[in-house]
């Protein structure tokens, strides 16, 4: 038995006692309440969250980095870190991978089909690909210090819809379904893009990207209101990125990353209203105070994630056509271990996930048509304060998983023997994007 394996037996012996009496006890009180516990175990079991392959190394800000030991050299080695939050969890099979930092080697150990025969092995797989035309990559010609896909320069543009393309090929050796893109082209002086102009030659780029799209895959763009521009940004909202989705082609969606959004800006009314205009493609997961995306997931606002995924539930439990929106994480870890960190971030967007089941649908249609705003509010009140822990504990526990995760993961020594094996690299091609 493996180190990681004989933990998840030790902790969750030392567990199974309460959770049992605290399972018994909210079955309990969701029957009082008229829900199935069993209907709710569920859901949470078939719940999917993706991971990020950047997220598995410590992340940093544009003053410094500070990396953690054992932290993974390759992809191979990021696959191994994303199979200990998989078999912890049990809701985070799929993985996103950015290029160039994933890109697999042409031949030897690295290569796709020593990558395809670890995710096999971990019972991994590869969801979504990332491109990269936020940086100059050492082996590029032209630079992306003007822009990328919305470049002045065509020579530039077309570079970067390249880097798309090889994007696309790449995961489709791999298996993946969806590319996400998101650029850092913008302006940061008034006077320096012309507006219109630019957003032209971005929707001329992504339409050249779409049209490469493989049979059965989906486009993501995300939108971003600043940074790494200041002053402006091509696609800086979700309205612009619905309707450069609209001209781009019919598989082109947009992807709402939590973060990507000035301070209190209502997120879970943009995430109904891409639902209505059938253009929500995705999400990335993470939580924010200022103007960030770097946080964990439920870290510091977990209302809003919750009222985000009521949102979602109520379209899932409606039935809307075409509703399959792409679940991930993005988050930068600075002072954590990234695999705790994208363990507990996981729970907490699978929590919110289980808590939006228990809104009284009707109670609230009926307090919405009777213009009842306190009824309304106690309704959704009552689902977010329902601590569903123990719903969340036992989909593990029946998957195979742990209990306590984080415990389980401490118990097992991970980090140390990889500390051992990996020495400290200079770069990790790991971040945020
Ligand atoms: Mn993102």
């Amino acid at each position: 038995m493996s180190a990681l394996a004989a933990a998840v037996a030790d902790t969750n012996a030392r567990c199974q006692a309460p959770l049992d009496e605290d399972y018994a006890h909210l079955q309990r009180q969701l029957d009082r309440r008229r829900f199935d516990i069993e209907a709710l175990v569920a859901r949470a079991m078939g719940f999917r969250v993706a991971i990020p392959s950047w997220g598995v190394g410590t992340g940093g800000t544009r003053f410094g980095r500070f990396p953690g030991p054992g932290e993974p050299r390759t992809l191979l080695e990021k696959l191994d870190d994303c199979g200990v939050v998989q078999s912890l969890v049990r809701i985070t099979p799929g993985i996103s991978l950015h290029i160039p930092w994933d890109k697999p080697r042409d031949s030897g150990p690295g290569d796709a089909a020593s990558i395809r025969a670890r995710l096999l092995e971990l019972g991994l797989s590869i969801e979504s690909m990332n491109s990269n035309t936020f940086q100059d990559q050492g082996s590029q010609q032209l630079s992306y210090k003007f822009g990328s896909l919305s470049h002045t320069d065509y020579a530039v543009r077309q570079q970067a819809i390249d880097h798309n393309l090889e994007c696309l090929a790449i995961g489709r050796a791999l298996g993946a379904s969806a590319h996400t893109v998101w650029i850092g082209d913008g302006g940061n002086f008034p006077g320096q893009i012309h507006f219109r102009r630019s957003l032209d030659r971005y929707i001329e780029s992504l339409q050249a990207i779409h049209a490469g799209l493989p049979d059965g895959w989906r486009l993501f763009i995300e939108h971003k209101c600043y940074e790494p521009a200041f002053y402006s940004t091509v696609l800086n909202d979700w309205g612009t990125s619905y309707l450069c989705a609209r001209e781009v082609g019919e598989r082109c969606l947009s992807l709402v990353d939590l973060g990507h959004h000035a301070p209190n800006v209502n997120i879970e009314q943009i995430v109904a209203q891409l639902i209505r205009l059938r253009a929500l493609g995705g999400f990335h997961f993470n939580d924010s105070k200022f103007g960030d995306d770097d946080l964990d997931a439920g870290s510091i606002k977990p209302f809003q994630l919750f009222l985000i995924f009521n949102e979602l539930v109520d379209a899932e439990q409606e039935g809307i056509p075409g509703f399959a929106p792409a679940y991930m994480l993005d988050q930068s870890h600075n002072v954590t271990d990234p695999i705790e960190s994208l363990m507990t971030s996981a729970m907490e967007v699978v929590r919110a996930y289980v808590q939006a089941h228990l809104v009284d649908r009707a109670a609230l249609a009926e307090a919405q048509a009777n213009n009842d705003p306190m009824r309304a509010l106690q309704l959704l009140k009552a689902a977010f304060r329902t601590d569903v822990s123990p719903i969340l504990a036992e989909a593990r526990v029946r998957e195979g998983g742990a209990i306590d995760p984080v415990m389980a993961y401490r118990a097992s020594g991970y980090r140390g023997a990889v500390a051992k094996a990996r020495p400290p690299v200079a770069s990790s091609g790991s971040g945020i994007v």
